[in-house]
């Protein structure tokens, strides 16, 4: 088992990535000194996770912190939009990582989430891409203002189609 590092992941001065797998190739175990936000946009497979199986699938959304130790098997076309992100390198309150995590740690170890909010949460994460490309004064507020319009959209209780 290995720990992927940052400075592998992460373009200068940036704290989030978003990398599209199209499908997600096989990938050996392993944890990160970063966190990992995946969303299945198709496909499916088994996520191991600390030692536990879930199917995922269309929907099935997952937030890995950085000690977990995880992998996909049985690899059925699954593409995936990961968001690798830095949390103690936002300048946004702690609160935000407190919401993902109610959002997206359920017991069941993934949420699953209805068509209408993939397509929006897609959508976010394309601008976050096009932003993240940016140089601009403004281009790290706008990623993590972009990233918390994310969290927000994935909080259970204003979101409708789950
Ligand atoms: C891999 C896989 C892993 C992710 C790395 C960055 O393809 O998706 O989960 O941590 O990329
Ligand atoms: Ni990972």
């Amino acid at each position: 088992m290995f720990k992927l590092n940052h400075n592998e992941f992460f373009d200068n001065n940036k704290v989030i990535n978003v990398l599209p797998r199209l499908p997600q190739e096989p990938f050996p175990e392993h944890c990160h000194d970063f966190h990992e936000l995946v969303l299945v946009k198709s496909g499916c497979g088994i996520h191991f996770c600390d030692g536990r199986a879930i199917h995922v699938s269309r929907g099935s959304i997952l937030y890995l912190k950085d000690e977990d130790v995880h992998f996909f098997d049985q690899l059925d076309n699954l593409c995936l939009t990961n968001v690798l992100f830095m949390p103690d390198e936002f300048h946004s309150s702690p609160d935000l990582i407190s919401l993902l995590t109610e959002s997206c740690r359920s017991d069941s170890g993934q949420i699953m989430v209805g068509q209408n909010i993939q397509q929006q949460a897609e959508l976010l994460l394309i601008q976050i891409r096009e932003e993240n490309e940016r140089q601009d004064t403004y281009s790290s507020l706008m990623v993590e203002t972009l990233f918390s319009q994310l969290a927000v959209l994935l909080w259970p209780c204003i979101v409708t189609g789950k």
